[in-house]
């Protein structure tokens, strides 16, 4: 489905999806049972643009719309959602957070690197006490001298064992949200520890962990925006980080109607295609439309995000119903393959375990619909 895309997305779509048809599909069933992506793919990914996408070009990155950003989140989600959360994660979630929020030095030293894929970012934020209710977190940060001292834990944090520089977000005030620091601190920092978190149900090849810091001492120029204003440069940046994941789901969709448009035509029972049967049809129209109305819903909040438009809500909307259609898609899949799409021969059973925390994480299901029904009704749900 084409709809007034330029010649520099399409172009880009197609790069990607070829790169991604040679270089990851051919061995992402691998990976899912390695429980790890094969790193050599990385720097692969930030020569195509993938990394340093809506990153400047004075900052080392290859500049772009949030269009082209939701095209190449789509392929990487048709390809191995592993992959997707690799680049959204560190140069979405925390690259956004330093181009939007950090000192000239701090983008100097690094969004480039983070663009080029030389040092991978995660994004600290979640705790074993702290999901749903982010502005409660308890990780503090101390002040000493000219240094903070961080204490705490972090949870399902993507990228956590592989990563070079952690935003940590962490208490300086008792003030609820806005008592939260932001912090961008470099992992080899003494009392920083990354331990994976092994047996996921999906997202196997992508390194999810658990953070702790035993007082890790960072300077002052450490320190990402002002204090206290950390909880909105989180939230700020899961808007965005809602389209990525949206827009990851769309790839998730789109391989399931491939998958069950090309194992439908061809798989035969009583003397015919299965793709023949009307019930058949039905599973993969309701794929089809889902496969559509996930991507309108993902371009119209990437197209507010280029003019300039507020944006939060259709984030929201989008992250929402591409996430769920998702499940729904790959569940459909899984029915219209039988047993088949049961293992591993096909994608579909994969799909369905990478789709399930979609509606989870950076904010669940229930939290984008009270964002939305706050939005519509003008009373918060949450207080
Ligand atoms: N962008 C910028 N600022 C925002 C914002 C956004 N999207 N959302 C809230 N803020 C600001 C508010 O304007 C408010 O500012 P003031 O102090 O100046 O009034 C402040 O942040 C606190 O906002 P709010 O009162 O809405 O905070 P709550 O604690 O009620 O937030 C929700 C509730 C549920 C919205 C929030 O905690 C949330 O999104 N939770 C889900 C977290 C999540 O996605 N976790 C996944 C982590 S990554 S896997």
């Amino acid at each position: 489905m084409d709809l007034s895309l330029s010649e520099e997305q399409q172009a880009f779509r197609e790069l990607a999806r070829d790169f991604l048809e040679r270089e990851a599909v051919p061995h992402r069933m691998q990976w899912d049972h390695d429980e790890s992506v094969d790193l050599a793919i990385v720097p692969k990914m930030a020569d195509l643009g993938f990394f340093g996408l809506t990153i400047p070009e004075e900052y080392g990155g290859v500049g772009g719309d949030y269009v082209t950003y939701s095209l190449a989140m789509e392929e990487l989600g048709r390809a191995d959602s592993a992959l997707r959360g690799i680049v959204s994660v560190s140069s979405g979630l925390v690259g956004k957070s330093i181009l939007f929020h950090g000192s000239e030095e701090q983008k100097q030293e690094w969004l480039p690197q983070l663009a080029a894929a030389t040092k991978l970012g995660c994004f600290g934020l979640t705790e074993p006490g702290t999901g749903s209710d982010a502005g409660s977190l308890t990780s503090r940060a101390t002040r000493d001298g000219a240094d903070w001292v961080i204490t705490g834990q972090k949870l399902f944090i993507t990228n956590g064992t592989w990563a070079d520089v952690a935003l940590v977000f962490a208490r300086t005030s008792d003030d609820g949200p806005r008592g939260v620091t932001a912090f961008l601190v470099p992992t080899d920092s003494p009392g920083f520890e990354a331990r994976e978190i092994k047996h996921k149900l999906g997202l196997r090849g992508q390194a999810t962990a658990e953070l702790f810091l035993h007082d890790v001492r960072v300077p002052d120029s450490a320190r990402l925006g002002e204090v206290g204003q950390g909880f909105k440069i989180a939230m700020g940046t899961l808007d965005k980080g809602r389209l990525a994941v949206a827009s990851g789901c769309v790839g998730i969709v789109q391989g399931c109607l491939e998958a069950s448009v090309a194992y439908a035509t061809q798989r035969t029972q009583f003397g015919r295609p299965i793709a023949s049967f009307q019930l058949v049809q039905d599973l993969i129209a309701d794929i089809s439309l889902d496969a559509d109305a996930a991507r309108l819903l993902a371009w119209r909040c990437a197209d507010l995000i280029d003019r300039g438009e507020p944006y939060g809500v259709a984030a929201s909307k989008a992250k929402l119903f591409a996430s769920e259609a998702a499940v729904r898609a790959a569940d459909n899949a899984i029915q219209v393959h039988g047993g088949a799409g049961y293992v591993d021969d096909f994608p579909v059973a994969k799909y369905l375990r990478d789709a399930r925390v979609m509606t989870l994480y950076e904010g669940t299901s229930q939290i984008q619909k009270l964002l939305i029904g706050r939005a519509e009704t003008g009373i918060n749900a949450f207080t």
